[in-house]
């Protein structure tokens, strides 16, 4: 049946309050407006930020709220004036738009568009309307995009077109974990060969780290984690050795000290803890080590000045540093070549509707990865 330019009823994973489950209702979805696309979503990752918003971290955020942000899917419909994607192609949605206008899309050395919901959080279109609604109220997106649902639709600017070849769901976690975790390493810290490398963090972002540092050439990469489970798949994508930080007295950064003679070339933060962050910083070379930040945390860090005087670099990013646009059909592309692999990194794969099982999933520690297949 032809959807095109009906209003769609379909399935949605809604939360409607923090602290609560999600709930699968009947959702509808209106048909895209002008330079807008509406996609039919085909898998979703599920992210620590999609569960940083449902135990109630994000104080901004507005509810009722479609969350998740790692998708792949089809384009079902294009708005009026749509050039970059048409009906039938695969698509990945972008959790940063680059509407290659603004200061930020024009900034060779960065990446965040001003059209970014990151940190303000608005939850609609830039006209500040919404395309969902559910039993009669607006419903507000997340991230300029929200994959838990079976429609969505995004603006031009927050959707990309990919090789026709991939496989969709392993594809959509370049969507954010993968792209964010690979990214920081190659493009933000830009580890170079034989360099030495700590990630604190072992879930989807940390390996994605591990991947990135392995390629760009460490030769030695240091997981933390204070889940030992976690060791064995972050060997197996490269890490050198792991550490357990329970497992020591001393506190882990003089541990990586000794293990490193006076700190690592680069460290990265991929939980989103002020403490830990803190400890990333110190566990690098005092003259040259530079930290990436990539946690995201409500709390303030803070520490004595000193630390970075003495030629220490600190930086952050979102999404790996990347231009969304422009550089996910390359990640895309780097996939099918097997540049990487990222079939470690799905470590389950659940119907949409069990979308409440692969959070407990994530909360007792078990998944990398859990993929939603539509
Ligand atoms: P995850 O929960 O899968 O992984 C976090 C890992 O940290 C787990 O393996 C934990 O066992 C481990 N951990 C927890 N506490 C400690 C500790 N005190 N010491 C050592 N290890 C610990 O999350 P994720 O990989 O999906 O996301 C990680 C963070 O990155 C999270 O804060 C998320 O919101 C953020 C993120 N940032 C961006 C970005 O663009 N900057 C994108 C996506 C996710
Ligand atoms: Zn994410």
């Amino acid at each position: 049946m032809n959807t095109t330019g009906k209003v769609i009823k379909c399935k949605a994973a809604v939360l409607w309050e923090p602290k609560k489950p999600l709930s699968i209702e009947e959702i509808e979805v209106a048909p895209p407006k002008a330079h807008e696309v509406r996609i039919k979503i085909v898998a979703t990752g599920i992210c620590r930020s999609d569960d940083h918003v449902i135990e109630g971290h994000v104080k901004q955020m507005k509810f009722p709220i479609i969350l998740g942000h790692e998708g792949a899917g089809i384009v079902e419909s294009i708005g009026e004036g749509v050039t970059t994607v048409k009906p039938g192609d695969k698509v990945i949605p972008l959790i940063i738009p680059q509407c290659g206008e603004c200061r930020g899309c024009h900034d060779p050395n960065g990446n965040i568009c001003h059209k970014s919901d990151f940190g303000k959080y608005r939850g609609l279109m830039s006209d500040n309307t919404s395309r969902l609604t559910c039993k009669g109220q607006v419903v507000y997106n997340f991230l300029n995009t929200s994959t838990f649902t079976e429609y969505t639709v995004v603006e031009e600017m927050c959707v990309v077109k990919i090789n026709d070849d991939v496989q969709l769901d392993k594809a959509c976690v370049i969507g954010c974990g993968f792209s964010t975790g690979y990214g920081s390493a190659v493009n933000v810290a830009k580890v170079t060969p034989g360099s030495t490398c700590v990630v604190f963090g072992l879930g989807g972002i940390g390996l994605s780290v591990v991947i990135g540092c392995k390629i760009a050439g460490a030769a030695k990469i240091i997981g933390v984690d204070v889940n030992s489970d976690k060791f064995e798949k972050a060997k197996e994508l490269g890490a050198t050795e792991c550490l357990n930080p329970k497992e020591f007295e001393a506190p882990i950064h003089e541990v990586l000290l000794k293990m490193t003679d006076g700190g690592t070339n680069y460290s990265f933060e991929c939980i989103g803890r002020p403490d830990i962050m803190v400890s990333a910083i110190l566990s690098t070379y005092a003259g040259s080590g530079t930290t990436v930040i990539i946690g995201v945390s409500a709390e303030e860090i803070s520490f004595n000045p000193m630390i970075l005087l003495m030629g220490r670099t600190l930086k952050g990013a979102i999404f790996g540093g990347f231009k969304s646009k422009d550089c996910v059909p390359q990640l895309v592309s780097d996939l099918i070549s097997e540049k990487f692999n990222l079939d470690a990194l799905i470590t389950h794969r659940l119907p949409f509707t069990e979308v409440n099982k692969g959070f407990e999933l994530l909360h007792k520690g078990e998944s990398i990865r859990t993929v939603l297949q539509f």
